[in-house]
């Protein structure tokens, strides 16, 4: 830029020495106060007293300053909270880890209790030899730890027919990314011995719902744990205690929890979950069926409605998720306006297949409108299409697998809502 572009030397010098005596000048982040902070400044109560000792908290729990950091729910999605869901605080996180506390919930009949030396998983079905597990049995196979994003079909759903819920944790908060320890579903089904004609395997939970879902054989025999662990301890209650089915980049509903047993098959059940639910019904009234793995999906998670910029214009930092079904996902794009121009954002941590990725854009903000947008693509050269893309070939009736670029409408005071461009 040419000088006789910017402002004359005088007025910027005139704007830089005002800011400094009102007390508000930034500096790359940092605050370059003349006066006094006293936040800096005084000794502070907790600097002059002794804090709790080591027995005061035996299971950790978070500071007391950040208890707004929780699961929340809908309420009218929430009819009757033991068939409902609540939603991950995306906005407030950072990393590619969601704490075991935090991993959004969704059950179909409660949380089931399950007492460990009670549990018991088994394999029954086309196989030579039916057999059943006891927890300590499962723990005798060989370990694995994955990171794998499992999300709801459902995530995004009510977003279908236009923007709807403010905040990202509402539209893209049944999602979560758990460190699992388990062994491979394989190791148990040759134990039993699964016969010439079996191809598919009937996933049972143990809860009062016994969520039943079919799964090819070729998916059990790849990828899928038996876990028990996740982020290092046990599994939560919510998430299947004491033993969950992981089937990495696949719907959420397809993870059984409170697992107890697995059919083996010569074809599919058609069970409620594969038929009345969990099917897509398209424009000319025919359905999807067993759309099972999740799509490239990304979304900002700050700035977002929940989170707002508070800082005013200058040096600000878009973060988000990007995750697919199909692997990584080695780019993500960002857009400051709607689409028109898109920009690369920087990948940061670990690219694992089927796991939440991070992503950055720094930017000076001039204070001006944003229609901010981020795009994923994965690692198969998937492009995560618009959602007017999607209804394109989806018609209006869908509620899962919704995919679609979210938009987030930034104002001058830094407010954001979720809006839709066309
Ligand atoms: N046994 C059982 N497994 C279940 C469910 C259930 O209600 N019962 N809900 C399914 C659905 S629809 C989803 S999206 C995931 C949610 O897992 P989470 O509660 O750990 O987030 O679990 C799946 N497994
Ligand atoms: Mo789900």
């Amino acid at each position: 830029m040419t000088e006789s572009n910017g402002p004359p030397a005088t007025t910027r010098r005139r704007f830089l020495t005002g800011s400094l005596v009102a007390g508000g000048a930034m500096v790359a982040g940092g605050r370059a106060e003349a006066a006094g902070d006293p936040a800096i400044l005084e000794v502070k109560p907790w600097a002059q007293i002794l804090g709790e000792g080591v027995d005061a908290r035996p299971y950790g729990t978070p500071s007391q300053f950040e208890n707004h950091v929780v699961r929340r729910n809908v309420p009218w999605l929430t009819a009757d909270p033991i068939s409902s869901v609540n939603f991950t605080p995306l906005h407030e996180l950072d990393g590619i880890i969601t704490p075991n506390g935090l991993c959004f919930e969704r059950h179909h009949a409660g949380i089931a209790e399950i007492e460990p030396t009670q549990y018991r998983l088994m394999i029954n079905g086309l196989v030579e030899k039916p057999i059943v597990f006891t927890l300590e049995d499962l723990k005798r196979f060989p370990r694995e730890n994955h990171l794998y994003f499992l999300e709801c079909a459902a995530n995004s759903g009510m977003e279908w027919r236009g923007a709807q819920l403010n905040g990202c944790q509402f539209t893209h908060g049944m999602v979560h990314n758990v460190m699992y320890t388990g062994v491979r579903l394989r190791h148990l089904l040759e134990r039993a011995g699964v016969r010439t004609n079996g191809k598919w395997i009937l996933a049972e939970g143990a809860d009062a719902s016994a969520m039943t879902r079919s799964i090819p054989l070729e998916k059990a025999l790849d990828d899928c744990l038996v876990a028990f662990k996740m982020n290092g301890e046990a599994l939560r209650p919510e998430q299947g205690y004491p033993v969950r089915l992981v089937v990495p980049g696949w719907e959420g509903n397809m993870w059984v929890k409170w697992l107890r047993r697995i059919e083996v098959g010569d074809e599919p059940w058609h069970h409620r979950e594969e038929t009345s639910k969990y099917t897509d019904l398209l424009a000319d009234g025919r359905a999807r069926r067993f759309t099972w793995v999740m799509d490239a999906k990304s979304v900002i998670t700050n700035p977002s409605p929940q989170a707002p910029i508070t800082h005013g214009r200058g040096h600000t930092v878009i973060t988000g998720l990007a995750w697919s079904g199909r692997g990584t996902v080695p780019r993500v794009d960002v857009t400051l306006d709607g689409g028109k121009n898109w920009r690369q954002a920087r990948m940061d941590g670990p690219s694992l297949p089927m796991s939440l990725h991070r992503f950055y854009f720094e930017f000076d903000w001039d204070g001006r409108p944003l229609l901010l947008q981020s795009r994923a693509h994965d690692s198969t050269g998937y492009v995560q299409p618009t959602k007017n893309e999607l209804r394109q070939v989806r018609g209006e009736n869908s509620i899962y697998h919704n995919n679609g670029i979210q938009t987030w409408y930034v104002n001058e005071k830094g407010a954001a809502e979720n809006v839709e461009v066309s």
